[in-house]
């Protein structure tokens, strides 16, 4: 059984409420990332608040460390409950991003495997797997594996043990359908299915019921 996290990637504050007011009741969580808050900035997230479920900022946060934690301060100072970060930096850029969002009451989820067919070329295989190690050593909260290859989702699965979450994005538009992981994870990623759908509460109750 796995929650349903809406990846809200519209522009502009009118379309993101219309889209988030349309889903009241369907979602366990509302991802938000630069294509949203490059257009409103991070008031955003006072906005979407009143949907009353948490928010996830997915800046996959890729720096030095005191940058990652100067990052995590001002995403959970506007109020998102859990943030998204890279690996590739090193573990001690991953570990400044896991303390400083456990420092303010948040939780980190790190990018082990990405859903995209580019990803093979770095962000795949062993070096996803080495990822996952340092995501469960720094004491992450979960790791965001791909939907659209669940047999790798499932020897992620088996690095970071029971644990510790992991959110799946690929669903949907990707091509990957929810039963193809939900076995795997505590949650499935969906955007464009459900923000552009005609019906996006209709679109939103149909993945979070194929989910469960
Ligand atoms: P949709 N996303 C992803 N793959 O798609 N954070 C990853 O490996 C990853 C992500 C995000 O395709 C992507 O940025 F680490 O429209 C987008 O916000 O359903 C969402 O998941 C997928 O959107």
């Amino acid at each position: 059984m796995a929650d349903l996290l809406l990846a809200l990637d519209v522009k502009g504050k009118a379309e993101a409420v219309r889209v988030a007011t349309a889903c009241t009741g369907e979602l366990d969580a509302i991802k938000i990332g630069y294509p949203l808050v490059l257009s409103t900035g991070l008031e955003i997230v006072k906005d979407l608040a009143k949907s009353e479920i948490p928010i996830i900022a997915d800046f996959k946060v890729a720096d030095i460390p005191n940058t990652n934690s100067l990052i995590c301060e001002e995403v959970f100072g506007a109020g998102c409950a859990g943030i998204i970060t890279h690996a590739f930096c090193g573990s001690d850029s991953l570990a400044a991003c896991v303390d400083a969002s456990h420092d303010h009451g948040g939780v980190c989820f790190v990018v082990c495997e990405m859903s995209h067919p580019g990803a093979l070329d770095f962000l795949s295989g062993e070096n996803a797997e080495r990822m996952a190690r340092m995501a469960k050593a720094a004491g992450a909260d979960g790791i965001i594996a791909p939907a659209t290859r669940p047999e790798r989702t499932a020897t992620l699965r088996t690095i970071i043990g029971s644990s510790m979450k992991i959110y799946s994005p690929g669903v949907g538009a990707q091509g990957a359908q929810p039963e193809d992981v939900k076995k795997y994870v505590d949650g499935i990623i969906v955007g464009r299915a459900i923000y552009e759908a005609a019906d996006p509460k209709a679109a939103a109750h149909e993945f979070r019921v194929r989910a469960r």
